[in-house]
């Protein structure tokens, strides 16, 4: 059963949002998708939303168990999680505006989120994955562009940054699909409760 043995699972750590932070994304998602060149993007379904903190990629599940044991305990040590409080903006060409690969909300950097940030990444490095080379860029993807886009696209002017509250950390298996990704949670961890 060698086949078996070798099984891995695509898998990431990302934050998931409320309702409200869900109903401003999906707002975003519908303007977008009525402008001219909205068929040069992959849209994310709306149910798919999320920041992701560490994309793990191919995992074995004694990784992904490995993974998320030693996040439960480095989480343990944060204090204040159900205070996290994240500035979002509006969608934005993502990593630079001449060369976007998604379309995003990007998240204002906060301490906070940095510290979860670093705890993914050393539990990454603790279950034998490579350091990520990228820094770490909150953003939360609409969208990834499909074809190149037109020189002329152009995102609604909006500067009003709005605050948004993760509810959970969710540890996810990717399913890669035609139709779009499916996201099954294999763990989730708390945050409390902000209210
Ligand atoms: P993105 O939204 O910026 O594309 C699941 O695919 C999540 O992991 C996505 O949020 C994606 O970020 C992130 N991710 C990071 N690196 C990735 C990679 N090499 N392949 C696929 N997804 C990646």
């Amino acid at each position: 059963m060698a086949g078996i043995a070798h099984a891995t699972l695509r898998a990431f750590l990302a934050l998931d949002f409320d309702e409200d932070a869900l109903s401003l994304l999906g707002a975003h998602l519908r303007r977008l998708r009525a402008m001219p060149w909205a068929n040069a993007i992959r849209w994310v379904s709306p149910d798919n939303l999320h920041l992701t903190l560490r994309f793990l990629g191919d995992v074995t599940p004694t990784q992904a168990e490995r993974y998320a044991e030693a996040f439960d305990v480095g989480l343990s040590q944060i204090a204040g999680l159900a205070k996290l409080t994240l500035s979002m903006t509006p969608p934005r060409f993502f990593p630079t505006p001449s060369r976007p690969r998604v379309i995003a909300c990007l998240v204002e950097d906060n301490p906070m989120l940095s510290e979860l940030a670093k705890l993914a990444e050393a539990c990454a490095v603790r279950i034998g994955l490579n350091r990520e080379a990228r820094p770490f860029k909150g953003h939360i993807t609409l969208g990834r562009t499909r074809d190149a886009l037109p020189r002329d696209a152009a995102l609604p002017r909006d500067e009003t940054a709005t605050l948004v509250w993760p509810t959970a950390i969710t540890l996810y298996q990717s399913r890669l699909n035609p139709r779009g990704a499916i996201y099954t949670a294999l763990r989730s961890f708390s945050l409390g409760s902000h209210l």
